[in-house]
C-alpha cells in the first residue's frame, strides 16, 4: 500500500501516484501551475471584480456572490473561459488532461471549469462526495482543485478523509448555504484526515467519492481563490432520477436555512 500523499509536478503518471489516489481518493501535487500565472489571475479577478459581477449578475446559475460588510465578492463563477480565455487557458494543457485520463483509466472530458473563493467568515463546507452532486452512475470522475494563492487547512482550507475510492454514500440536505448536501451518518469519521496546505499553483486531485470538507474561515484570513476543473469519463452517465432527487435536496436545504 502506498503512503505517499504529496507529489512533485515531475512525478505525475507514476504507479505510486495512482495507488495513493486509489487508497486515499485524493492526492496533492506541488507546483502544477507556475506561480506567476496564478498571481496574474488572482490580481485580474481582484482588479476587475466589480465589472465581472455587473456583467454576469443576472446569470444566477453561473455567478454566486458572498456579501461581506455590504460589499459583494465572487464566491462561485463557472464562466472563467468566457470571461478571459487567454488568461484561463493555461489550465487546458495536456499534462492536466493526460493526468485525469491516467487516474480515471478511461477517456475523459472536461465537465466543469469554475472559479471558487473563500473569504473571511466563509461558512463551513459540510462533508460530502462530489458524486452526490454529479449523480454519475459509475462515479468515474475527479476534480483538480488548484489554489491561486496560499491556502491553509486551519484557515478554512479544504480537508480530506483518507478513504479509498469506493461507493457513493447516501447524502441528505445540509444546513449550510452554498453546499446543499452532506453525507448521512458519521461512520467515515473513523478515517484519518489529510490536511493539505497549498502554495500558489499547488493542487489537490480528488475522486468523486472522496469525502472532503472545510471549516469556517476565520476573521482576517486572506481571501483564497481556486480554479476547479472536473473531468468525467466519456462512458459514464448521469442517473435518470438524479435531477429530481437533487432539486428536492436543494429545497430541503433552503427550508433548513429559513
Ligand atoms: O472550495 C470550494 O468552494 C469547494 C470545494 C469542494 O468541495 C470541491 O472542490 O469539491
Amino acid at each position: 500500500m502506498s503512503n505517499q500523499h504529496i507529489f512533485n509536478n515531475d512525478e505525475v503518471y507514476i504507479e505510486e501516484l495512482r495507488k495513493s489516489f486509489s487508497n486515499f481518493s485524493n492526492i496533492q501535487i506541488r507546483n502544477l501551475i507556475p506561480e506567476e500565472n496564478c498571481k496574474k489571475i488572482y490580481s485580474f479577478i481582484e482588479t476587475n471584480e466589480d465589472d465581472i459581477i455587473k456583467k454576469y449578475e443576472s446569470d444566477k446559475r453561473s455567478l454566486v456572490l458572498d456579501r461581506i460588510n455590504g460589499q459583494a465578492f465572487i464566491k462561485y463563477f463557472d464562466k472563467p473561459l468566457d470571461l478571459n480565455f487567454s488568461l484561463f487557458n493555461i489550465f487546458l494543457n495536456s499534462k492536466i488532461f493526460n493526468l485525469a485520463k491516467f487516474l480515471i483509466g478511461e477517456d475523459i472530458f472536461l465537465a466543469r471549469f469554475e472559479l471558487h473563493s473563500r473569504c473571511e467568515f466563509g461558512t463551513q463546507i459540510p462533508p460530502h462526495q462530489d458524486n452526490a452532486y454529479f449523480g454519475l452512475n459509475g462515479a468515474k470522475s475527479l476534480t483538480f482543485y488548484i489554489s491561486l494563492n496560499k491556502q491553509f487547512h486551519n484557515q478554512g482550507g479544504l480537508r480530506y478523509y483518507k478513504i479509498p475510492i469506493g461507493e457513493t454514500k447516501k447524502h441528505i440536505a445540509s444546513d449550510q448555504p452554498g453546499f446543499s448536501l452532506t453525507v448521512e451518518g458519521s461512520r467515515y469519521k473513523n478515517h484519518e484526515i489529510f490536511n493539505p496546505n497549498y502554495e500558489a499553483g499547488d493542487c489537490t486531485i480528488h475522486h468523486s467519492t472522496s469525502i472532503h470538507f472545510a471549516d469556517e474561515v476565520p476573521k482576517n484570513s486572506k481571501r483564497v481563490l481556486v480554479v476547479r476543473l472536473a473531468f468525467h469519463s466519456i462512458k459514464d452517465y448521469v442517473k435518470p432520477d438524479h435531477k429530481k432527487w437533487y432539486e428536492m435536496m436543494v429545497q430541503n436545504n433552503r427550508n433548513k436555512l429559513k
